[in-house]
């Protein structure tokens, strides 16, 4: 069903599981040709969660700080075509929670490892900020950090598992949100590894 977590954002528990095994491989697809790597942050730290990505635009960070490019710096070719079906998927979401003609031109995948974790931060790379951000949860289960428009708003925790999908869109869409370090564990389908795809309209 669908949830509200706060005004503009919404959770669909499952929305995605009847796709898993479909995004799990084409995921595999894609990490073959745009392998997982571990992003420098302008301050010089590797990040925690292992990312790469797929459609016109990726999400990249590194000493000159953060942006889309479209090309993969590690091979200087474009990313990897965004599926249909993952477009497709983002949109169908989008639509389920109130933002019809939901059209992301870049899908950011990230990798959880067990023991890893994303800090708070906001998303604000984007150049229109009015479209929603669209998140797809997969393997091991995390708790998620759900704060304010100011860093030091306290945080809702909010557990997101395997097939679960949200939407962050209207006064949501600046909150400071993270991610709490993955617990150890095994997924059927995914194996020690969480995997969240974030599409967003970049440009
Ligand atoms: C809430 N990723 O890649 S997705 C990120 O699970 C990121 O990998 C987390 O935060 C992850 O930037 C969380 C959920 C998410 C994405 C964007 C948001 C939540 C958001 C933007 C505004 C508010
Ligand atoms: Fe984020």
């Amino acid at each position: 069903g669908r949830e509200e977590l706060a005004p503009g954002a919404a959770v669909l528990r499952g929305f995605a599981r009847p796709h898993a095994e479909h995004l799990a491989a084409a995921i595999a697809e894609i990490t073959a040709r745009a392998p997982f790597r571990h992003m420098l942050t302008p301050g010089g730290q590797h990040m925690s969660a292992a990312m790469t990505n797929c459609g016109p635009l990726g999400w990249i960070s590194d000493r000159n700080g953060y942006r889309y490019e479209a090309c993969d710096p590690l091979s200087g070719t474009p990313w990897p075509p965004m599926p249909g079906s993952f477009a497709h998927l983002a949109a169908d979401a989008a639509a389920a929670a109130g933002y019809p003609g939901f059209l992301p031109d870049a899908c950011l995948i990230n990798r959880y490892d067990p023991g890893t974790r994303m800090s708070l931060h906001q998303d604000r790379d984007e150049r229109d900020l009015t479209a929603p951000i669209v998140s797809v949860s997969l393997g091991l289960p995390a708790v998620f950090l759900f704060g304010g428009l100011s860093r030091s708003d306290r945080s809702d925790r909010i557990a997101l598992m395997h097939g679960d999908v949200v939407v962050w869109g209207g006064p949501s869409r600046l909150r400071f949100h993270g991610i709490l370090p993955v617990k150890e564990g095994t997924h059927p389908l995914l194996g020690r590894q969480r995997i969240n795809l974030t599409f967003r309209k970049a440009a």
